[in-house]
C-alpha cells in the first residue's frame, strides 16, 4: 500500500472556470463561497448534490451576476479510515482509490452544470503543509495536550481497529453482529470495548486492548474565544437559526478535548515527534482543505492568503448538511482562534435538512434513488433535475424526491411557464417577422399594460434580490418564476398572433409587444440562470438573439438588473434597429405517466423491478450541453 503521506503528486487535472482565477479587490465586495467539501468515496446522489455543491453553486452564481467578486471553492475529502477500507475492499491503493472517485465526482458535478471556480481534492503536498502550518501554530500557543487511550488493536493485520472494523456481540440486546461504534439491531451507541466476543472486521482475529498517545484540541480553554466569535456573529445575523442553535448547545454543554490523531496511514502526517506514525484525524484536516485546494488554484505559493487571511476584506460564506455545522462553528473556528491569527472566519452558514427517496432513503447499496452517475442516462437535462432540486431544497425540514412530483413540477412549471413563453416569444417572431424584429419609424408607444407588466415584474425582482440576500433560494427561485407568469399573462392579454394579422398599425403594436415579451424572455433566462445554470440561460439567449461571449459569468450580459422598465427593453430590443433572432428550440419536454412508471421501477433499488424495467424511451434528445468546473 502507498504510504499515504499525500506527497504523491495529483494526476488529475485540476480545472478552473476562468482563464484568470478572481483575487480580492480593496473596496470591492469579496465573497468566497464554499461547499462542503464532499466524501471521495460515495457516488453523490441527488440528496448530496442539493445538501452542498448545487446550493452553493446558485448562490455564487447570483453573486457573479450581480458584479460581486466571487471565487467558489470545492474538492474532494479524500483521507481516512473510509477510504482505506474502501480501497481494501477494491483491491487498489488509497492514492488508486480517490483517484478514480475524484475524478467521478468531478464529472457528475460537471454534468450538472456546477460552476466551481476552482474543484480541488485533499490529498495533497498543499493540504500536508498547510495543515501542519496550522497545527504548528495550535501547537506552539499550548493548545495541544498528549493522552492515552486505549483501543482495540489487530495483531495480525498489525494496526489499530477503528471503531466500526470492530464486530462482535452486543452487550444490551445480545446481536451477534454488533459494531463497534453502534448496534444494526437496537441502535444502542456502543464503545468498540464493551462488545462481547470482539473479532476484527479486517482478519477475523480476536483484537487485543493496546495502548496509544494522541494529541488532543484543547476546545475548553478556547471556548470564551469562541463565545465571543460566535456573539459577534449572532449579531451580525449571518447565521441561520438552527446553526446558532446547534452551537449554542455545544457551547451549553461544555466543551471536550478532542483527539485529532488516529493510529492510520492515510492521511496528513503529524509532524511531532514521538507522533510521526499517525495522522491527523480526518475532521481535524478536511475544513483545511478548504485553504489547501484554493492554494493549490494557483502556480504563486501564497495568493490563497490574499483569501483567507483578510477577514477585513473578504466574507466567508459557507454551504452544508446540517450534520456538518458543528464542525464548521466550533471545532474548525476553534482550531483557527488557536492559532492566533487573523483568519477569513465564516461569516454566513446555510444548511440544509435531508432530501428523502420516495419515502425512503437513497441507499447505494440497494440501489435506490437517482445517484449522479446514473442521472444523465434518464435523458432528463441536468437543468431539469437542478430546477427539481432547488425547488424541493430541504430548507427548513427534510423534503421527499418523487418521480410524480418531479413529473408536474416538469409539466405543469418548467414546461407550462418558462418553456411556454420563450416558445411562443420567439416562434411569433419567426413567424410573424421572419426571425428579425424590423427597426421601426416612430418611438415606440408603451401604454399602460405595459407599465404595469414592468412594475409587476420589478416588484417581483426586488423581492428576488431580498431573498437571495436572506440566502432564501426556493423563495428566490419562486420570484422567478413569477416572472415567467407575468410575461405569459401580458402575451396572453396583448395576444400578438391578432395583431400581426392586421395591417401595418397592429403589426407595428405586435412588434413592440414582442420586444416587451423578449425583454421578459431574457431577464427570465439571467434570473434563472443561478438555479438552472449557464448552459441553460445561453440556449434562451441565443434563441433571442443575444450574441454569447462567456467569458466569464460576470460579463454585462448576464447580469441581473433590478429593474424591468422601457429603458431597458430599448437597450436590448429597441425599435431604433432590427433584431434577428435564432432559431426556436425545445427547453422542456412533457414526462408522461409511462415513463414516470418507468423510471420509478428503475431507481426502486429491486432488482427484479429493474430487471424488468427498460430504459425510458429517447425523451430529451436534446444538445445536453457540458458544464464547467
Ligand atoms: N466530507 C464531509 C462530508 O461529506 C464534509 C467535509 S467539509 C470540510 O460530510
Amino acid at each position: 500500500m502507498d504510504a499515504g503521506n499525500g506527497q504523491l503528486p495529483t494526476t488529475l487535472e485540476q480545472v478552473s472556470i476562468h482563464a484568470t482565477l478572481p483575487t480580492p479587490i480593496a473596496g470591492e465586495r469579496n465573497v468566497l463561497v464554499t461547499s462542503a467539501l464532499p466524501y471521495v468515496n460515495n457516488v453523490p446522489h441527488l440528496g448530496n448534490l442539493i445538501g452542498s455543491v448545487l446550493s452553493a453553486d446558485v448562490y455564487a452564481r447570483y453573486l457573479r451576476q450581480t458584479g460581486v467578486n466571487v471565487l467558489f471553492i470545492c474538492g474532494t475529502d479524500e483521507y481516512g479510515t473510509a477510504t482505506e477500507t474502501k480501497a481494501a475492499e477494491e483491491g487498489v491503493t488509497p492514492r488508486q482509490l480517490c483517484d478514480k472517485y475524484h475524478r467521478l465526482h468531478r464529472d457528475i458535478y460537471r454534468w450538472f452544470d456546477l460552476g466551481f471556480d476552482h474543484f480541488g481534492r485533499t490529498s495533497t503536498p498543499r493540504q500536508t503543509e498547510i495543515c501542519q502550518e496550522i497545527f504548528w501554530q495550535v501547537y506552539h500557543n499550548g493548545y495541544c495536550t498528549e493522552q492515552t487511550v486505549a483501543q482495540l488493536y489487530d495483531v495480525e493485520a498489525g494496526k489499530f481497529l477503528a471503531d466500526r472494523y470492530v464486530h462482535g456481540t452486543c452487550p444490551r440486546c445480545g446481536y451477534e453482529d454488533a459494531q463497534g461504534d453502534q448496534c444494526d439491531q437496537c441502535g444502542n451507541l456502543l464503545n468498540p470495548t464493551e462488545l462481547v466476543r470482539p473479532r476484527s472486521a479486517l482478519t477475523g482475529s480476536v483484537p487485543e486492548v493496546r495502548t496509544s498517545r494522541h494529541l488532543f484540541l484543547e476546545l475548553p480553554r478556547l471556548a470564551d474565544a469562541l463565545q465571543r466569535w460566535v456573539d459577534a456573529a449572532a449579531e451580525r445575523g449571518g447565521w441561520s437559526d438552527n446553526a446558532l442553535t446547534m452551537t449554542r448547545s455545544w457551547l451549553r454543554d461544555g466543551l471536550k478535548p478532542r483527539c485529532i490523531t488516529r493510529d492510520l496511514q492515510w492521511g496528513v502526517p503529524v509532524p511531532l515527534d514521538g507522533f510521526t506514525d499517525k495522522v491527523f484525524y480526518v475532521w481535524f484536516d478536511a475544513p483545511i482543505g478548504y485553504l489547501s485546494i484554493t492554494a493549490a488554484a494557483w502556480s504563486d505559493r501564497d495568493r490563497w492568503r490574499a483569501w483567507w487571511q483578510h477577514p477585513e476584506q473578504v466574507e466567508l460564506v459557507q454551504f452544508m448538511g446540517k450534520d456538518n455545522t458543528p464542525f464548521h462553528t466550533v471545532i474548525f473556528p476553534c482550531t483557527l482562534l488557536a492559532t492566533q491569527r487573523p483568519w477569513t472566519m465564516l461569516q454566513r452558514i446555510s444548511t440544509t435538512e435531508y432530501l428523502n427517496y420516495e419515502g425512503g432513503k437513497f441507499s447505494k447499496r440497494r440501489g435506490t434513488g437517482v445517484f449522479g452517475d446514473s442521472a444523465a442516462d434518464t435523458g432528463i437535462p441536468a437543468y431539469v433535475w437542478r430546477y427539481y432540486l432547488v425547488a424541493n431544497r430541504p430548507e427548513q425540514s427534510d423534503s421527499v424526491f418523487t418521480w410524480d412530483d418531479l413529473a408536474a413540477k416538469n409539466n405543469n412549471e418548467l414546461l407550462a411557464n418558462v418553456g411556454n413563453l420563450v416558445n411562443r416569444t420567439v416562434s411569433l417572431v419567426k413567424s410573424g417577422f421572419q426571425g428579425v424584429l424590423p427597426a421601426l419609424t416612430d418611438a415606440p408607444g408603451y401604454q399602460a399594460r405595459e407599465r404595469r407588466l414592468f412594475a409587476a415584474v420589478t416588484d417581483e425582482l426586488r423581492e428576488y434580490h431580498r431573498c437571495f440576500g436572506d440566502i432564501a433560494l426556493k423563495a428566490a427561485l419562486r420570484c422567478a418564476m413569477a416572472i415567467g407568469k407575468l410575461g405569459n399573462q401580458y402575451l396572453q392579454e396583448s395576444k400578438p398572433w391578432d395583431l400581426l394579422k392586421e395591417p401595418a398599425s397592429g403589426r407595428e403594436r405586435a412588434r413592440t409587444v414582442l420586444a416587451v415579451a423578449a425583454g421578459v424572455v431574457r431577464l427570465l433566462a439571467i434570473c434563472m440562470e443561478p438555479f438552472m445554470g449557464g448552459a441553460f440561460a445561453d440556449r434562451i439567449l441565443q434563441q433571442v438573439g443575444v450574441v454569447i461571449e462567456r467569458v466569464d459569468d460576470r460579463s454585462e450580459v448576464h447580469r441581473i438588473p433590478h429593474q424591468l422598465d422601457a429603458a431597458l427593453v430599448e437597450r436590448w430590443f429597441g425599435g431604433a434597429r432590427a433584431h434577428r433572432f435564432g432559431e426556436p428550440s425545445l427547453l422542456f419536454r412533457k414526462m408522461l405517466p409511462e415513463q414516470v412508471a418507468q423510471w420509478r421501477a428503475r431507481f426502486a433499488g429491486d432488482a427484479a423491478a429493474r430487471a424488468e424495467s427498460k430504459p425510458p424511451a429517447d425523451v430529451f434528445p436534446l444538445d445536453l450541453r457540458i458544464g464547467r468546473i
